[in-house]
């Protein structure tokens, strides 16, 4: 009679594969990936801008998260090959703060306080699949996370997702941010490993 030593090998079997994308590996912990100094912001000092060619369109701490906060449970995927499932986010979709704003720019930058950059495309930030996250796994965000509020993309590789957010710039074109500029993917989707140029 055969013999089978189940679940034995590779792959885990209390882990849908389907879920994690090519070449990524799966943590539990939740890594810490910074490129400079870890900016503190205090939730009354904090506020979000949306830059258009109509002007400056601005929401204090309470007035973004009166918006509407929700949530969300996603998985994040970080270029540097690690993967995280089952993340519970709370945040307020990034639909709501374009709610009233008319704009014919179709490219995002996203700012940071500390000066990181990323580029997004205003259709990928809509339609519920971008959030201004205020909390993770139950619990406001750590200044080392972004905290107190982080952009949250999660169907595109983590460094798009910028922590210690501070508004969105559009532009006409689609410009690199800090890490696309360092060789970085201009759009970075996990599941067609677009992490390079
Ligand atoms: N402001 C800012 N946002 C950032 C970064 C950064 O260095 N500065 N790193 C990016 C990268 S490369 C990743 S993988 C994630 C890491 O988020 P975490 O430290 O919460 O895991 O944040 C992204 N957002
Ligand atoms: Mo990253």
């Amino acid at each position: 009679m055969a013999s089978f030593t189940r679940g034995f090998g590779g792959r885990r079997r209390d882990v849908d594969d389907s879920k994690v994308p090519p070449g990524q590996t799966l943590v539990h912990d939740w890594p810490v990936l910074s490129a400079g100094a870890t900016p503190e912001i205090e939730p009354s000092e904090w506020s979000f801008s949306i830059r258009t060619e109509s002007g400056l369109h601005s929401w204090t701490w309470d007035e973004v998260r009166a918006l509407g906060l929700e949530d969300i449970t996603v998985d994040i995927h970080c270029v540097t090959h690690w993967t995280k499932l089952g993340m519970g986010w709370r945040g307020v979709p990034l639909d709501k703060l374009f709610a009233d704003i008319d704009t014919s720019l179709d490219y995002c930058m996203v700012h940071s306080f500390g000066g990181y950059t990323t580029n997004v495309p205003l259709d990928e930030l809509l339609a519920g699949q971008a959030w201004i996250a205020f909390e993770a796994d139950g619990e406001p965000l750590t200044p080392e996370h972004g905290g107190p509020a982080r952009l949250l993309v999660p169907h595109l590789y983590f460094w798009k997702s910028a922590k210690w957010v501070r508004g969105i710039v559009m532009h006409a074109e689609d410009e690199p941010g800090f890490w696309e500029n360092a060789g970085y993917n201009m759009h970075g989707d996990p599941w067609k490993e677009e992490r390079y140029w």
